[in-house]
């Protein structure tokens, strides 16, 4: 892989079925598997864990990693759960989450300074893919590592049709004991309750933590929660995004998961879904991005 070659911070190496790209900074370590362009650790020699990446965690070809960044594209969720104009566009019942997750993408830049490292992914349409969404496209990730984590998701239609996607950069905190954690942020905003029937609700307070959370928050919302005393904080260009936590019975059907993991992580997803989700025209591009600050 020439493009790693003569790398002062960067290189390939294999975990079991996966090869993983190491980014060792004097200041920082990333982890990035090339299947699903997955992140699956940032930590901060200052600053510690930004992400939660599971102890029981797999690195299997064809099967999303539990924890860091998985990519959820060109579908968020339960497909079904999702709006016609996102579901005409996907051949067949298809599972949750999207393709792009589970595909092998490739190395496409690394710019390496003093301060930081930027790397670029990048997936396109295949046999494998036009068979299931029938659409050419170039799917581009690009990280950016200093003192702070900026991910963005590029999207270029490459083909003479139009195509409609939900999205979702499906991110996994460490948190000390999720039940002393209260997100702010979200107040007075609304949200989908996947769990009651999908019924629109409003958040009167903090987000906090004593079953399963399963939400879509509507809006753009700069989310702030405490966590080892120091303060997450997560902003997006999106008017979408999802909280999660399996809490105790989810957490028993959920791959790569000790049952008492619930209790040191949460997700919060900054997305593109429902009202929110995006149609790109021939030749068009769109961009959701996020950044994570530790303060
Ligand atoms: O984002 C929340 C969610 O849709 C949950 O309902 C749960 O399914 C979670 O994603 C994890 O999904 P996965 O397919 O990665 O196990």
């Amino acid at each position: 892989m020439p493009l790693i070659e003569n790398k002062s911070f960067s290189s390939i190496i294999k975990h079991d079925e996966l090869d993983c790209l190491h980014i060792n900074h004097p200041d920082f370590f990333a982890e990035i598997c090339l299947q699903g362009a997955q992140l699956t650790q940032f930590k901060h020699r200052l600053q510690g864990d930004f992400l939660w990446l599971s102890p029981t965690v797999q690195y299997k070809q064809g099967q999303s990693l539990r924890g860091g960044v998985p990519i959820c594209w060109p579908w968020f969720g339960i497909l079904d759960k999702n709006p016609s104009s996102v579901t005409d566009c996907v051949n067949g019942p298809q599972g949750s989450h999207g393709f792009a997750r589970n595909q092998c993408w490739e190395l496409s830049n690394i710019t390496e300074t003093q301060d930081s490292v930027m790397i670029e992914l990048t997936l396109k349409h295949s046999q494998q893919s036009l068979a299931v969404w029938p659409f050419k496209f170039e799917l581009t990730c690009r990280f950016t590592f200093s003192e702070k984590l900026t991910i963005e998701l590029i999207t270029q239609n490459l083909d003479e049709k139009v195509f409609t996607i939900s999205q979702a950069l499906h991110t996994y905190f460490p948190v000390d004991d999720i039940s002393t954690v209260s997100i702010h942020g979200a107040d007075s905003h609304k949200y989908v309750d996947a769990l009651d029937d999908w019924q629109i609700k409003h958040q009167q307070q903090a987000i906090q933590f004593n079953q399963e959370v399963d939400r879509i928050y509507l809006g753009n919302i700069e989310y702030k929660f405490k966590s080892e005393h120091e303060c997450f904080e997560l902003n997006s260009n999106s008017h979408s995004s999802v909280v999660w936590n399996p809490w105790i019975n989810k957490s028993k059907t959920l791959s790569q998961f000790p049952d008492d993991a619930y209790q040191s992580m949460l997700c919060i997803e900054n997305a593109n879904v429902l009202d929110d989700v995006i149609t790109v025209k021939p030749n068009q591009t769109h961009t959701l991005s996020m950044t994570l600050i530790k303060r």
